[in-house]
């Protein structure tokens, strides 16, 4: 199998992480339980016809500080919102997207951030451009480029267009 790049995926606990993941990955549909601290997967990019490798975080309170431990191994991030959130945890949110683009590390690499607003097939969910505003998404104040995308756990083919979409940002970025 050739992995072609690394990449670490984060956000808070119950975001679907896991679940998007293994719908990319085609894992077997299994019962779904909070990851316990990292799972990984591989998971194809039909751009370039290779795999990434994706470490899937636990977005637990206890194991968030584990996170920047990768970031130095990684060329790009997932981060997954649950958009049918509350609003507590929105704010909660916030302060972790800043901290998370403030970190020196991610400064530093400037790796691209793919944000998935998931969970969109419920109906009671804020929209993208809404959530954009609300968690302070602001790409201008950032090096790292930013890439936006509703999706679905469920619904394999806009995961897939926004992995296409992350692996463009990536390899243009390198140009
Ligand atoms: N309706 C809906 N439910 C989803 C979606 N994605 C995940 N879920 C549900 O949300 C819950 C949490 O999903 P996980 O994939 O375990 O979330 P996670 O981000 O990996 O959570 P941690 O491992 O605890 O950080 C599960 O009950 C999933 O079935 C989605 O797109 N739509
Ligand atoms: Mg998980």
């Amino acid at each position: 199998m050739q992995v072609a790049f690394s990449v670490i995926c984060v956000g808070l606990d119950n975001a679907g992480k896991t679940s998007l993941l293994r719908t990319l990955s085609n894992s077997q549909r299994m019962e779904i339980f909070p990851t316990p601290t990292m799972e990984i997967h591989y998971v194809i990019c039909p751009k370039i016809g290779k795999y990434c490798l994706v470490y899937d975080m636990s977005g637990n309170g206890r194991h968030r500080a584990s996170w920047r431990i990768l970031y130095q191994d990684v060329q790009a991030m997932i981060y997954v919102i649950d958009t049918s959130d509350s609003e507590y945890r929105f704010h909660l949110q916030r302060h972790l997207i800043e901290e998370v683009l403030n970190d020196d590390l991610i400064k530093k690499s400037a790796i691209p951030i793919l944000f998935l607003f998931n969970k969109n097939d419920k109906k009671n969910r804020f929209n993208k451009d809404d959530l954009i505003k609300v968690l302070g998404l602001d790409s201008k104040k950032f090096k790292n480029k930013f890439i936006f995308k509703e999706t679905s756990s469920f619904e394999i083919s806009k995961l897939k267009e926004a992995i296409d979409n992350l692996t463009d940002a990536l390899f243009s970025k390198k140009q």
